[in-house]
């Protein structure tokens, strides 16, 4: 029985996702215009962070905010925020890729405890509450049982435009690449995370990561039965901005050669 946190939070994640899908069209039809479809998709992320932010504050006027877009605010609860990524894998959108979700998380004293990942292209609602498992529409998710490295699959983002966390990322894919089945890059932290609560990825790591991207993911994968942790262990996963997640079984093994870099 989802809570009422939960309830508003999916309403208006399909509430933006609505108007994302809307925008997808017509940027599908902007990859051949001179101008491109830049300008356009940024107006998309604003538009969709706005129907959130306007849906979550007027339920929680009290809780803080935290938005990709329109960045942070402080509420009259020193004790809740939402983190809020209107539209996690905006260059697939840019691009016509249907593969962006919205992603919406709740934080209570530090700890994430309520997430929804929207993926409005596949029509897949990802949600969590702590607790209370992690589910894909109405079907409860656990992540992989895969137990070796050499038959699982990994996601990842690797750095680009300069990003520094390049060399170091390529370090990792350089000792990861010959020990498992493959490596995905497929631009949308949050779906990355959401599959692994899924069992569609076996593990997850990415570096020079946002609070927003990968929030949501974080309660879905630990309440699918998975760990996740910053891959500094000293740090806190939700701002560490590198983590690492994957089943029971796997991560151990994939946090050490991760952490080797
Ligand atoms: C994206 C992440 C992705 C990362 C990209 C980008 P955005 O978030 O979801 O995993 O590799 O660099 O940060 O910018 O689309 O919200």
């Amino acid at each position: 029985m989802a809570s009422a946190n939960l309830n508003i939070m999916i309403k208006a994640a399909r509430k933006a996702g609505r108007s994302l899908v809307k925008d997808f069209r017509e940027v599908e039809n902007l990859q051949v215009s001179v101008k491109g479809a830049g300008d356009f998709v940024s107006r998309a992320d604003h538009e969709a962070e706005r129907i959130i932010k306007e849906e979550l504050r007027g339920a929680r006027p009290t809780y803080g905010w935290v938005g990709e877009e329109t960045g942070s605010e402080a509420g009259e609860d020193p004790t809740r925020r939402w983190l809020v990524d209107p539209l996690d894998g905006t260059t697939n959108f840019l691009h016509g890729l249907p593969h962006w979700a919205v992603s919406i998380a709740l934080e209570h004293k530090r700890e994430i405890v309520a997430a929804v990942i929207f993926d409005p292209a596949k029509d897949e609602l990802f949600s969590a509450e702590k607790g209370d498992g992690a589910f894909l529409n109405d079907t409860r998710l656990r992540v992989s049982g895969r137990r070796t490295m050499i038959e699982s699959i990994f996601a990842t983002g690797v750095p680009f435009g300069g990003a520094r966390d390049l060399p170091a990322t390529l370090r990792d894919l350089a000792r990861l690449m010959p020990q498992t089945a493959g490596v995905r890059r497929w631009g949308s932290a949050a779906l990355d995370m959401a599959y692994v609560a899924a069992g569609r990825f076996d593990g997850y790591w990415e570096r020079g990561i946002k609070p927003w991207d990968i929030a949501a993911g974080i309660l879905l994968v630990k309440e699918a039965g998975g760990f996740v942790e910053a891959i500094d262990p000293a740090q806190s996963a939700v701002d560490s901005g590198a983590l690492i997640a994957a089943n029971a079984q796997l991560f151990d093994g994939f946090a050490r050669l991760i952490r080797e870099t």
